[in-house]
């Protein structure tokens, strides 16, 4: 925790607090030269001067890594001055940000992802590729961001001038986290990070999220004992453009292979992920490297393929009108719930449908209704 005396409001950026617009100090002549405490070590932070939107925004198209980190930490602030600003960076930056590929990678907690992103993305580099590691995690909020702890599975990753990792922003709700990163992912891409890879944890909604921000999906697999089939959640099959069975070394490999039938034959009874594109299904070791420059090349197959049939440029389309729809769903739906009204009568209609005394929809039309009498009056 930070030992500041002055009390923080709220609303407050939780890190970093020089992207705090209300803390703008800057001394003329050098930082702290003429403040009228002069010495230093009242301040034991050195303060950054804060930036105005035009600085964010030559930064980060310079491709200067902590002007584009204090933007991304710009994005994560719930403060309204600072959506305002982050807003104003992105609209700059937008037109900068294609000729990228966004790749969602997900499996089950262990699966092996963060050391596939390490191996991927050291290949990558190699390849003369700059590469943005993102993550999406919801219970980040209380783990403290298991990225954050990858790291050490990223070490060479992270090291490397050529990359940017960044932890999954915390912060609750699901919708929120998606939010920030899908942003992030455009002032990386601005900055010239032209492979983005998103992690996500496969568990719960967050893989449906990843999804619909990136062009391409793929699912890590490892063997369980028994049933390969059984654990699959078909419906995250269903999203996968591609299936790879990870920790095919030593003795794990004549089960990988075997998974790796199971999976392509399950694969038939399913519709494609991307119209026109065939998922294939690979086995790799992230751990020893094999099979990881194969799954580049799927992934490039799979751009100049889509790019082609146009189906590319389609789906980042239509991304972007489905995230402005859920913009606006959540800011309607906070709306509603925040509403003094809504929060005073909300309770005892749900207690009333809780004990059936009252129909759901008949509850939900009152609410609403009761919503929409106090939006004429709040006019
Ligand atoms: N043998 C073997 N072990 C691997 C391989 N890939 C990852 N592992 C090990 O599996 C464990 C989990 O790896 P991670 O990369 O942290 O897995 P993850 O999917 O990112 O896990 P979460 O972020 O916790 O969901 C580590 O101990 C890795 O060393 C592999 O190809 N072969
Ligand atoms: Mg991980």
């Amino acid at each position: 925790m930070k030992k500041d005396k002055t009390k923080k409001p709220e609303w407050a950026p939780e890190a970093d607090n020089d992207a705090f617009a209300g803390r703008i100090i800057s001394g003329r002549g050098g930082e702290g030269a003429d403040h009228p405490e002069g010495s230093a070590s009242l301040h034991p932070k050195v303060r950054r001067k804060t930036l105005g939107s035009e600085a964010y925004v030559a930064g980060i198209l310079n491709g200067d890594r902590a002007v584009l980190g204090r933007a991304i930490t710009l994005i994560e602030s719930n403060a309204e001055a600072h959506i305002i600003q982050a807003q104003e960076v992105l609209r700059a930056v937008l037109p900068h940000s294609g000729g990228t590929i966004r790749v969602g990678i997900t499996g089950v907690p262990g699966a092996g992802k963060s050391t596939l992103i390490e191996a991927l993305g050291m290949h990558l580099l190699e390849l003369g590729h700059r590469v943005a590691v993102l993550a999406v995690d919801p219970s980040s909020s209380i783990s403290g961001g298991s990225i954050l702890g990858d790291k050490t599975r990223m070490e060479k990753l992270s090291r490397h001038p050529g990359s940017f990792i960044r932890p999954s922003p915390s912060g609750g709700a699901l919708g929120g986290v998606a939010r920030k990163t899908r942003e992030t992912m455009l002032l990386c891409e601005a900055a010239g990070f032209d492979v983005i890879l998103v992690e996500t944890v496969g568990v719960g909604q967050s893989e449906i999220a990843v999804r619909s921000m990136v062009d391409f999906f793929l699912l890590l697999q490892i063997t369980g004992g028994g049933d390969e089939l059984q654990g699959i959640k078909k419906g995250v099959m269903e999203l996968a453009d591609a299936v790879v069975v990870n920790k095919a070394d030593g003795e794990n490999r004549a089960p990988a292979e075997s998974a790796r039938q199971d999976f392509a034959m399950a694969l038939r009874y399913l519709p494609a992920a991307t119209e026109g594109w065939k998922t294939p299904v690979r086995t790799c070791s992230a751990l020893s490297g094999e099979g990881i420059g194969e799954i580049w090349e799927i992934i490039c197959e799979f751009r100049e393929a889509t790019v082609k049939a146009g189906r590319f440029e389609l789906r980042r389309r239509r991304q972007a009108r489905e995230w402005m729809l859920s913009l606006i769903g959540d800011y309607l739906e906070n709306l509603f719930y925040q509403h003094p009204d809504i929060i005073a009568q909300m309770p005892e209609i749900e207690q009333a449908v809780m004990s059936g005394k009252l129909p759901p929809t008949t509850a939900a039309r009152q609410l609403l209704q009761i919503f929409e009498e106090a939006l004429k009056s709040d006019r």
